[in-house]
């Protein structure tokens, strides 16, 4: 099964049909791995329908998210700056990066969420519990997509991916981000107002990430010849992000995806996404994994711990191929 999306190239302006895979996680085992593998393949994206994360675990942090955006402009900054974590508004990262949004970061940690929730909610107990809740429901996931996965590459050990996140030291991080409507935003410098950006083009530096959005578009990926597609969006799915990470573990067989969300000017709503981007532990060592290591596919990267390849990403802009630095050829 498939979306059907119309692909743009930026360079000759061509456009193309794409069909953006979807994955029904209740058709048998070994049917959805195959999909989950050939879609990580040929997209670094795909989509899930029958993904077990209950339509209430979604609704109540969607809630909080809507609660949190509606504050006045002085009650979000006191859960800011976003250095890592907090509120951020338009600037993203630490060098110099902006966009048409605000955001909401937050580390996955349980205790980091209890703490972050008394500055982000006049009812902290309800938002660390939502939070805690939709965490737990989309690391279960994303741990089946990854055990999926190990079991589509004919690995022995089907945890080697998702025990990387299952780790009680995770460094996985839950992000709302917040693109308000033309209505509610100051005039801007861009030129085309139907391509405003909203967040600028990058990959994802963690292993997976998991997107949920309202129903307002934004979100495009770029095939690997360069084309940018539309992703329709759908509140009750989850869109799949291949991260760096992973591109790293398979040797490359899977690409993570760049991606980037438009700040929609035609749009009445405004849209809002949550993501959960799944991460190991700061220590572990990331690695092309040895059963996609032979001499007609040698190692393509060094191999970093997941702390040294953020270190790396903060210091670099949002767009750059912070991969380059760790390739061996
Ligand atoms: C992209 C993925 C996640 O949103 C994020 C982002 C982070 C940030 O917004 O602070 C980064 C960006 C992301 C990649 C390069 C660096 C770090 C902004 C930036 C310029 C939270 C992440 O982990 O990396």
């Amino acid at each position: 099964m498939v979306v059907l999306s119309s692909a743009t190239s930026m360079r000759t302006k061509k456009t193309k049909a794409v069909g953006i895979p979807v994955v029904d996680l209740s058709l048998d085992r070994s049917t959805v791995s195959e999909l989950i593998v050939k879609a990580c393949e040929d997209y670094g994206f795909f989509k899930v329908i029958n993904h077990g994360v209950p339509s209430d675990t979604i609704s109540r942090l969607e809630d909080e998210g809507v609660r949190f955006f509606d504050k006045e402009a002085g009650d979000k900054q006191r859960a800011g700056p976003a250095t890592p974590f907090g509120y951020g508004l338009k600037n993203i990262g630490l060098n110099g990066d902006k966009g048409e949004l605000e955001y909401l970061l937050l580390h996955t940690n349980p205790f980091s969420i209890a703490e972050r929730s008394k500055s982000i909610s006049n009812n902290p107990q309800n938002f660390s519990c939502a939070a805690n809740d939709y965490v737990e429901s989309v690391r279960e996931l994303a741990s089946e997509i990854l055990e999926l996965m190990a079991e589509g590459l004919w690995f022995p050990d089907k945890y080697v991916f998702s025990r990387l996140i299952t780790d009680t030291q995770s460094d996985s991080v839950l992000r709302f981000n917040h693109y308000p409507t033309v209505k509610n935003r100051e005039p801007c410098s861009y030129k085309d107002d139907d391509h405003r950006i909203g967040f600028g083009e990058h990959s994802d530096p963690q292993i997976l990430t998991i997107l949920r959005s309202n129903d307002v578009a934004g979100l495009e990926i770029c095939l690997h010849d360069g084309f940018w597609v539309p992703v329709p969006p759908d509140p009750t799915q989850f869109y799949v992000i291949i991260g760096d990470a992973l591109q790293v573990l398979t040797n490359g067989r899977f690409t993570s995806v760049r991606h980037r969300a438009l700040a929609n000017s035609s749009s009445r709503n405004s849209r809002m996404s949550i993501m959960y981007f799944a991460a190991p532990p700061v220590n572990t060592t990331i690695g092309p994994l040895h059963e996609l290591v032979s001499p007609e596919n040698p190692s393509l990267y060094k191999p970093f711990t997941w702390g040294d390849y953020k270190k790396a990403a903060y210091s670099l802009r949002l767009g750059d191929c912070r991969l380059d630095l760790f390739k061996l050829h």
